[in-house]
């Protein structure tokens, strides 16, 4: 098991982790078998980004083995029919094998709050859904009737058009599953408006085609997705035409988009528009490295902090697109970038921006506010490299990647932590202040700018 389950965690914490949640398993009737109250640390303090219905017991718990006897495709389509036949309460094990159903296949299950509807694999037995073409999705959710409260996790999908597509889903829950090798999309929500997806700790890559990891909501607003979570995935390598890691489209609203890391994508690693003056988007505490585009974008209507963006065209890239660019808060986050810093098109005159307590730095120019600044909230941001569009006077500069515990250009090195003694300590203004990092310790003064508290 490779899942990545929190930032920071070791390879042992994960596995006693894993054997944690192998042993309640097996013990279904005892004590919370279901729930992850008595893990690690780091999984309870990531437990926020669970449905409220994570921890509820399945009345009945049915397991499928994988019949030797039977071709891949017989194992899968017996598979197909016991997953589509689930009703509320019950949840389905899947066993180790690789699980061809090459036909469509849509759960369109639908649980409620108090009785979900689960399909999972055991913790180290590694059950793949995959299909013999990429002719169609692996697996849809909700396509021609509704899935509701719906939990696929620790499942492998490979292949197809999209690794997993949710057409009308709502409450459904998406946790470390592994989708990878698909041609299109690994995972989409683009087709009808959803609300309160889950997609947590999954491990999505090498995906081509249109090529994004992540694409949810629908073009121009399409369709919307509302009130759903994207934390601690891992995104990487993600291309074909367009690529990016984690995009989600204009109209969409009220996400949280947080704790993910994000790398070597063709275009941006997290690409957000606007929420179409419904509540906005938070984009916090993300790594993302890499990116031949901007390694990140946010058109508005947004809090944008803590994140760390590294060695890309610009490291974070700000236009109107879909929609105007308004009301977005880019606050305490470190920009390392041999290009541009940070590429603020249409910001000046605009209503509610922010950008402060960044450290931006860049070997050429570090931030540029293309349309001006005008209106646009500053303070406390440090860069190296030049500024253009505000005075440069309300900018701290920089000395060099030395001000960092270690950091290279090319984002090899990203500890991004401010070195003691350097010009980063006790840089921030506290009217932006952030009161956690990056890593979620809380801030102590002084205030660092940047997604790091200090040494
Ligand atoms: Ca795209
Ligand atoms: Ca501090």
């Amino acid at each position: 098991m490779t899942f990545r389950l929190s930032r920071g965690a070791s390879t042992a914490a994960v596995a006693s982790l894993l054997l944690l949640l192998a042993s309640s398993f097996q013990r279904v009737a005892s004590d919370d078998p279901w729930g992850e109250t008595h893990g690690p640390e780091a999984l309870q303090a990531s437990s926020a980004y669970d449905p409220p219905w994570a921890r509820i017991r399945p009345t009945q718990v049915l397991h499928l083995a994988y019949d030797l006897q039977k071709s891949p495709q017989q194992n899968g389509a017996a598979f197909k029919a016991l997953a589509q036949s689930l009703t509320p309460g019950q949840a389905l094990v899947l066993g180790a094998g690789t699980w061809f159903v090459d036909s469509f296949f849509t759960l369109n299950l639908q649980g409620t709050a108090q009785a979900p509807i689960r399909i999972l694999g055991l913790p180290g037995a590694r059950p793949v859904i995959t299909r013999s073409d990429a002719g169609q999705n692996t697996v849809n959710v909700g396509s021609g009737g509704p899935a509701r409260y719906l939990a696929l996790q620790q499942l492998e999908i490979r292949g197809g058009s999209a690794g997993l597509r949710i057409h009308d889903g709502s409450h459904i829950w998406v946790d470390r599953c592994h989708i990878h090798h698909c041609a299109a999309n690994g995972v989409t929500a683009n087709v009808v408006d959803t609300n309160h997806l889950h997609f947590t700790r999954n491990r999505v890559h090498d995906i081509l085609g249109s090529g994004e990891g992540f694409y949810l909501g629908g073009n121009n607003a399409s369709a919307v997705m509302r009130d759903s979570v994207i934390a601690l995935n891992r995104v990487f390598n993600t291309g074909g035409s367009q690529g990016d890691g984690i995009e989600i489209k204009q109209g969409s609203f009220n996400n949280w988009i947080a704790d993910n890391v994000v790398h070597d994508t063709k275009y941006p690693c997290i690409l957000l528009y606007g929420a179409g003056g419904n509540p906005p988007n938070i984009v916090e505490r993300n790594i993302c490295f890499n990116s031949t585009e901007s390694v990140m974008q946010v058109q508005g209507e947004a809090i944008v902090r803590n994140n760390l963006l590294m060695n890309g065209l610009n490291g974070f890239s700000s236009h109107d697109h879909q929609g105007q660019t308004r009301d977005l808060t880019f606050v305490h986050n470190t920009i390392v970038n041999s290009g541009r810093g940070a590429s603020l098109v249409s910001w000046g005159g605009r209503p509610g921006m922010v950008f402060a307590n960044n450290v931006v730095y860049s070997q050429g120019a570090a931030v540029q506010f293309s349309s001006g600044s005008t209106g646009v909230q500053l303070g406390g941001n440090v860069v190296l490299g030049s500024v253009s569009g505000a005075s440069p006077l309300g900018f701290v500069q920089g000395v060099g990647l030395a001000d960092f515990v270690d950091v290279s250009w090319d984002a090899a090195q990203r500890n991004a932590r401010p070195k003691a003694g350097g010009v980063l300590i006790g840089s921030g203004n506290p009217l932006w202040a952030v009161f956690d990092d990056l890593d979620r310790r809380p801030r102590l003064l002084p205030l660092e700018s940047g997604c790091y508290d200090g040494p």
